[in-house]
């Protein structure tokens, strides 16, 4: 049987997310400290630990078969990969920013100055598609300290509660990508790891659409059950059991987050009490 080699994050803000989802999918695999590979035990899949720079190459050459990064690291390392996945985690956005008594009244003020970035390619593009001439300086970390030492008069990073920004005297201006964490795979994938793969994204779909979605358990009395039953949405129909109490009924249904509170208000003043909400572990359509 073959086997799926999955690259993440060695260390990392998405190395934690990234192993909990693949233990939340049900599979298994030793991850001793310091090592570079791990075999799953239970499903045929392998574990590579790396850098996040470094896996859409690997991704691109084959040497990984899938892996997760985050969307910004996809775009600007520009390898051959495809986007599999959007995961949901490590939500950021890559911005410009400006030092904050600084005025701002849009794009063009950034015409002919200098932009520390570790994006480039990113950066480059939205610049070009907005018809700004700037100058770009690439360096690799600390790029919030750009504007004090007189190396840019604007920086473009990685944003997620703003205090980084905040606490170098810096305000964001304008937001060029937001991105998660997604996983990326190789182009030319043989059928059978496919097959894997397929196996691994049924798993993930029925973890992402759990965490969507409610179970929703409440007791109706009789005579508004056809009202009740018409707010609830269901996967198909709720179900309805009579209550050991004459003329009541217990109604269970799965409800969408978004439309949670809006159902809860409805359904009481419908005249449902004792009304249960319970998380979905896993949910299979
Ligand atoms: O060592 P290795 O190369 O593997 O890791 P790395 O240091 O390059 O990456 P890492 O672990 O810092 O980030 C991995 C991915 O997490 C990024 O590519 C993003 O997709 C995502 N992510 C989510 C973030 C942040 N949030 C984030 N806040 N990446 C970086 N930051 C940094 C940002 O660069 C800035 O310095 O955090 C600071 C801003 O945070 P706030 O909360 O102060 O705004
Ligand atoms: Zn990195």
């Amino acid at each position: 049987m073959d086997t799926l080699r999955i690259a993440v994050q060695k260390s990392g803000r998405l190395s934690e997310s990234s192993l909990e989802l693949i233990k939340e999918c049900g599979i298994d695999f030793n991850n001793g400290t310091g090592k570079l590979k791990s075999e799953a035990t239970n499903f045929p899949a392998e574990m590579l630990f790396l850098r996040d720079d470094d896996i859409p190459g690997y991704v691109a050459d084959g040497v990984a078969d899938v892996g997760i990064i985050g969307e910004n690291v996809m775009l600007e390392k520009a390898q051959n990969v495809e986007l599999i996945e959007k995961l949901g985690f490590s939500k950021c956005r890559l911005s410009l920013a400006i030092p904050r008594g600084q005025e701002y009244n849009g794009l063009q003020d950034l015409q002919g100055k200098d932009i520390a970035t570790s994006y480039p390619k990113i950066l480059g593009k939205f610049l070009a598609d907005n018809h700004v001439q700037a100058r770009i300086h690439e360096i690799s970390g600390s790029v919030e300290i750009a504007p004090s030492i007189g190396l840019a008069q604007a920086i473009c990073d990685i944003v997620s509660s703003g205090s980084t920004l905040m606490s170098n005297g810096l305000k964001e201006v304008e937001v060029v990508f937001r991105s998660e964490a997604v996983m990326i795979g190789t182009p030319n994938l043989s059928e059978s790891k496919k097959n894997i793969l397929q196996k691994l994204l049924f798993r993930i779909h029925a973890l992402q659409s759990a965490k969507k979605n409610k179970y929703i358990l409440l007791n109706a009395p009789n005579d508004s059950l056809e009202t009740i039953i018409n707010i609830l949405p269901g996967m198909k129909s709720p179900t309805v059991l009579p209550l050991a109490m004459e003329g009541w009924s217990s109604v269970h249904s799965v409800i969408h987050e978004d439309y949670f509170w809006d159902i809860i208000e409805n359904l009481k003043a419908a005249g449902a009490e004792g009304i249960l909400v319970v998380p979905i572990q896993k949910m299979i359509k």
